[in-house]
């Protein structure tokens, strides 16, 4: 390995207000803590984990190969589960001409402002301006129209991987807010509502695997409110996430269009019974945001913590080495290449670090700020004992493990640490939604930055009131029908719903 940072123990001092940063210790490390503050925090780790890199363009980064390593994990994943579901990926234009984008004005009002428009090619003025897609429905049903015949051209199902600029005034932050972002948007459409609704729902499932089985970030799972939907969709479910800046954020959302586009971009086709008769239709999408999302609940003071199953490195293994030493290191680097080959055998997604300008300290600090789940040390000791040393980033406990056993062990630690991950961004979740029964109570349980859950008439009103009252926006409704409700928190009458209400990112 080879890297162009000077290790720590070298680095100059830094002369006030000239900051070197070419790698000394205070440079590396992440000077402040979380939760003192956390969005000086997370810009620390995204850019020192050498996840992103800032892009010249507000808005727009650069996603380097070790943040891109993570969203190809997680792509892979939902790649795979939407085929066994049937969707085909496909990729339509970038560019939507105006007259195009505007044809259903429903959909695109209130957005409007976020479009970015192409309008010269050149020094010449197009005849018509370009959208840059915000979304694609426009561009992909005005093909749908033309493709869709007959009840045997249904169900269409396609996915496509793409960016998308929406030019947002909030502050931009790295995954989370950004003005150009990748994500995946699925399109289909069904001869019957009920084929639509089911699939909305299994996708909302796969985002919830993908969430808490992928990322071990655990969702809350439900409707939105009529004020929080997609305005161009009959309902809209959510995954929705808590960080632990006490912010909830929209993880990826699954759409039921029920007949409102297909009406507007004339999908229709010819049934079973000969009849004319508009496609049902769904709309899906997991973005980038997520990365950011998971980051910002798993990592600590040292760095970016990943769970094993989405972190492009696995272990690293870091022999111990003396220059004083030479025979003592070759045999700790020999041990090292045979741990570190047998690992890579077994499928583990597996570094050597065998740097010999570069401490042990440095080393383990730097894989630490990677996220690295699992260390594995050996020194000149653990050869003589025919054993090496692991490490776990989440705890930081190590403990001696027999070389024989190394692999099955790591099998193993790699599973608790996916698990223990996920359990304790559980405990931290369930820990901040709080049931509540009036608009006092929705008051405190803002104020102490955690989510409630309140019964609910279901009327904009009293959502509005809880809104104007605490800051807080409506997260999604539950899906628990059955679940015993208490009178409205607002307004004392009949509940319908219950339903999550928190401060929002
Ligand atoms: C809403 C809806 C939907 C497919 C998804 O949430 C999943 C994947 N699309 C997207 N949306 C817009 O329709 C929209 C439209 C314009 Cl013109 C815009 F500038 C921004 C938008 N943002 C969101």
């Amino acid at each position: 390995m080879h890297h162009k940072e000077k290790p720590a123990e070298t680095a100059p001092k830094e002369a006030p207000g000239k900051k070197d940063t070419r790698g000394s210790a205070s440079d590396m490390g992440i000077t402040v803590k979380k939760a003192d503050d956390f969005s000086e925090w997370y810009t620390q780790v995204i850019k020192k984990a050498d996840l992103i890199d800032y892009g010249i363009v507000s808005g727009c980064m650069v996603i380097k190969p070790y943040g891109y390593a993570i969203w190809e994990r997680i792509q892979a994943f939902l790649d795979s589960e939407f085929k066994k579901l049937g969707v085909k990926n496909a990729y339509f234009p970038m560019l939507i001409p105006e007259s195009l984008l505007k044809k259903e004005q429903e959909h695109v009002e209130g957005f409007t402002p976020e479009v970015a428009w192409v309008t010269h090619a050149g020094e010449s003025k197009l005849d018509e301006r370009l959208a840059i897609r915000p979304t694609s429905e426009t561009i992909m049903y005005d093909s749908y129209a033309k493709w869709i015949r007959s009840h045997r051209d249904l169900p269409l199902k396609i996915n496509q991987w793409c960016n998308i600029i929406r030019w947002e005034f909030k502050h931009p932050m790295p995954f989370l807010r950004t003005r150009e972002f990748l994500w995946q948007e699925g399109h289909t459409v069904f001869a019957s509502r009920k084929e639509a609704e089911e699939e909305v729902l299994d996708i909302l499932d796969l985002y919830a695997r993908a969430f808490e089985e992928m990322y071990a970030v655990p969702v809350l799972k439900g409707t939105k409110s009529e004020t929080e939907k997609f305005a161009g969709a009959v309902y809209t479910t959510s995954v929705e996430t808590f960080m632990p800046n006490g912010k909830a954020i929209q993880g990826a959302t699954s759409h039921f269009l029920g007949q409102n586009f297909s009406k507007a971009f004339d999908i229709s086709f010819i049934n079973q019974d000969e009849k004319r008769d508009f496609g049902w239709q769904n709309s899906w999408g997991f973005t980038t945001r997520s990365v950011g999302i998971m980051i910002a609940m798993h990592g600590d003071d040292k760095g970016l913590v990943l769970p094993p199953r989405i972190a492009p490195t696995q272990v690293v293994v870091v022999p111990i080495l003396f220059s004083k030493n030479p025979e003592a290191s070759e045999k700790v680097l020999s041990l090292a290449r045979d741990v570190y080959s047998d690992l890579q055998k077994a499928g583990i997604r597996v570094e050597l670090d065998d740097d010999a300008e570069k401490s042990p300290g440095f080393k383990f600090n730097s894989w630490e700020l990677k996220g690295v789940p699992l260390r594995i040390e050996i020194g000149p000791k653990d050869v003589e004992k025919e054993s090496v040393v692991f490490a776990r980033r989440d705890t930081g406990t190590k403990e001696s493990v027999p070389v024989t056993k190394a692999p099955a062990k790591v099998g193993e630690l790699l599973g608790a640490i996916q698990k223990a991950l996920f359990e304790k961004a559980k405990r931290f979740l369930q820990s901040k939604v709080v049931e509540a029964k009036d608009m006092y109570a929705v008051e405190k349980v803002i104020k102490d930055g955690g989510i409630a859950l309140c019964s609910w008439c279901g009327s904009l009103e009293c959502e509005e009131k809880a809104k104007d009252a605490t800051g807080a926006k409506s997260l999604n409704i539950p899906f628990d029908k059955h679940a015993p409700k208490d009178p409205c928190f607002a307004c004392k009458k009949e509940s319908k719903h219950r339903i999550h209400f928190a401060k929002s990112y």
